[in-house]
């Protein structure tokens, strides 16, 4: 240990120490605790270069216990990240500042992911030692060949998530994974012996992880592990034994450092024991110069890089940049006109995981860059396709995953998978079980990640499984997720086109629930434009003069359209509207909105569904409102009232006649 490095992690302890303190807010005992194991890590092993983020051979870097945010912001500032400056340390957990209360991942920036869900972090290092592996596998280890490494915590690992997440790694061998485990034994109720006694060698060892035992404020054993994990064949978790709030004489060790700030005259005492004379927030400038340095070295390794890539067949570097950028999705609208047109003249009665599937198997031919998979339900939810080459762990040369009934750790490792840079990913389970999947899903909305969750079996439709396998809320659920497009094709072109929609989406991740049962071509004229982009359009009118409006999704809007049929019978015109996405609709200017749902007229809302976020355009709502049925589905359907007669009765009843 030279004075030298116990003042860079010094300086890394003290930033967090006092901008906890300013913001009267915050969780400074984690990066007290892990300060020595993250200089040591960016010190002397990381490669990253602050003046180029998004660098993609730079090592991630992702603190999952992201309650200790301030450990990842120092070490931004000190490292010269330019979005973290003093003044924004200074701003931690204010309105609009980057030092947000959890880290909040901004691309370009150095935060990598949105961390703080305990547990999540592990998931996303998971998908992103996947990515690497997969930029590897293609093109070399001379372009692609970079660590990833994250920090968790006693939370992290309690989380079932870990289970999951550690497990998938080690089947797949990921041996450029490197998990620090901030092993301080405490946390918020007390110590971790309140409610733990897992034996951790045994646990990650039985995964098929390398498990090393530091202590934590070691330099020479925390480089000596990172460099032992490094040449490894499996995924490494090094144990770090740590004291939290490390320094405060009165705090450390105790739960009470965890999560508010020292205080005033606690800080004082910290300073004196760890002999750092200076004010708050000043950081003396040998060394932020020292600091700094360590930062530009990133600088010449990036160049170094650049010259060796582009010393290389420019093939090669067309294929990776035009992996990053997606350009090949430029041609994904012609692709799909094509096969709308194609369908249109076919008009194939299928199931919507059916249409699903032949929509994939016709993307992944135009893009290496999806990468599919299962939580165990390829057949189930047609996931896999002629085109799916699997991915294992002696190779990685594929596109699709088996994660195993693993839906958390999917979820979350697809969020890692999309964070890579240009890999899309998708993944399949049953609707019901995107329960399952929830934390993560709000986090790819939260960060507006590009990750296609494909669930099947999407109403009572699935008939025999029963009410544990019939999803009544789930829609409503995902609907009320911000930025989450949900999408419930009715046929071969609306999923064509919702896929479609998926895929261009840049800010926004996407749920397509799909039908078990088959259903049949509704699009009644063909159009090169998106009719599923305006979130809803009029599948069919008898008359200019409809009496009534009726607007269902995905399965449906085959019933009603059914119930048209037999209003025309008895002289009642009406126009049935087809509502693929709730949330492109919401978003459409008013005029078209009212053109599609007249209010001046009755409107009825059909959906095999909870019907609460259907109230918000009628108040005649079709649904369901009781856990599901175990029988056929037809006869489920009847029990909950979801039949042609229902609607043709409601709809005498509102026209009165
Ligand atoms: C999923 C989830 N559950 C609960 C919390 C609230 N929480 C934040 S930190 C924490 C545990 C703190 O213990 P530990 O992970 O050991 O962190 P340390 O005390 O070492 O900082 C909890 C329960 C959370 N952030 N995420």
């Amino acid at each position: 240990m030279t004075t030298n490095i116990i003042q860079l992690a010094n300086a890394v302890r003290f930033l967090s120490i006092d901008a906890v303190q300013k913001a009267n807010s915050g969780h400074p005992g984690m990066p007290m605790g892990m300060a020595d194991v993250a200089t040591v890590l960016f010190k002397d092993h990381l490669r990253f270069n602050p003046q180029n983020p998004s660098w993609i051979n730079r090592d991630r870097f992702i603190l999952s216990a992201g309650h200790g945010s301030m450990l990842l912001y120092s070490l931004l500032y000190l490292t010269g990240y330019k979005d973290f400056t003093i003044e924004a340390l200074k701003n931690f957990r204010q309105m609009n500042s980057i030092c947000a209360g959890h880290p909040e991942y901004k691309k370009n920036s150095g935060i990598e992911t949105t961390t703080g869900p305990l547990g999540q972090g592990l998931g996303n290092a998971v998908g992103l030692a996947v990515g690497e592996e997969i930029y590897r596998k293609k093109f070399s280890s001379s372009i692609v060949d970079h660590k990833t490494y994250a920090i968790a915590s006693d939370g992290d690992l309690m989380e079932g998530i870990s289970h999951e997440a550690m497990s998938l790694a080690g089947h797949l061998k990921l041996k450029n994974l490197i998990v620090f485990f901030d092993n301080n034994k405490i946390s918020i109720d007390g110590p971790t012996s309140l409610s733990f006694s897992d034996d951790y060698k045994k646990r990650f060892e039985s995964y098929g992880w390398n498990f090393f035992e530091v202590n934590g404020h070691n330099h020479k054993q925390i480089s000596n592990a990172i460099k032992k994990a490094s040449k490894s064949k499996k995924p490494n978790i090094i144990s770090c034994k740590t004291v939290i709030g490390f320094g405060s004489p009165n705090k450390s060790g105790k739960a009470s450092s965890h999560g508010s700030p020292l205080g005033d005259e606690e800080i004082e005492l910290v300073r004196k024991k760890l002999k750092w004379p200076h004010t708050s927030f000043e950081i003396p400038i040998d060394i932020l110069k020292t600091w700094r340095k360590i930062g530009e070295r990133g600088i010449s390794l990036e160049k170094k890089w650049s010259s060796n890539l582009n010393s290389k067949n420019s093939k090669i570097k067309n294929e990776l940049e035009s992996m990053q950028k997606n350009t090949k999705l430029d041609n994904l609208d012609s692709l799909i006109n094509v096969e709308k047109e194609k369908y249109f003249k076919e008009k194939p009665s299928k199931a919507t995981r059916e249409c699903s599937s032949m929509t994939i198997e016709l993307v992944t031919k135009l893009l290496p860059e999806i990468i599919g998979g299962s939580a165990d339900l390829s057949g189930s939810n047609n996931t896999k396709t002629k085109n799916s080459k699997i991915i294992s762990s002696n190779d990685f040369n594929g596109n699709y995953i088996h994660y195993g009934i693993r839906e958390h750790g999917m979820a979350a490792a697809m969020n890692g998978l999309a964070l890579y840079g240009g890999l899309i990913p998708y993944g399949g389970t049953f609707l019901i079980f995107s329960d399952y999947c929830k934390p993560s899903i709000r986090l790819s909305a939260l960060m507006g990640l590009k990750v296609i969750y494909v669930f099947s079996h999407d109403s009572i439709g699935l008939g025999e499984d029963g009410p544990t396998h019939q999803p009544i809320e789930q829609l409503a659920g995902l609907r009320a997720i911000p930025n989450l497009n949900v999408f419930r094709p009715a046929d071969m072109n609306e999923t064509l086109e919702c896929w479609q929609i998926a895929l261009k989406s840049k800010k926004t991740p996407s749920v397509i629930a799909l039908s078990r049962q088959k259903l049949p071509y509704i699009n009644p004229f063909h159009s090169k434009e998106s009719k599923s982009e305006l979130g809803a359009y009029v599948v069919n009118t008898t008359s200019q003069n409809s009496v009534v409006t009726l607007v269902a999704s995905g399965s449906e809007v085959e019933l009603a359209l059914q119930a048209q049929k037999e209003l025309k019978e008895i002289n009642i015109d009406s126009k049935v509207v087809s509502m693929p996405c709730q949330e492109l609709f919401n978003q459409q200017n008013n005029d078209y909105k009212n053109e599609i749902i007249n209010k001046e007229l009755p409107v009825i809302t059909i959906e095999a569904s909870s019907v609460s976020s259907w109230e918000k355009y009628s108040k005649y709502n079709m649904g369901i409102e009781t856990f599901g049925a175990s029988a056929p589905f037809k006869e489920v359907y009847k029990h909950f009232n979801l039949t042609t007669a229902k609607i043709v009765e409601l709809t005498k009843r509102l026209i009165k006649k």
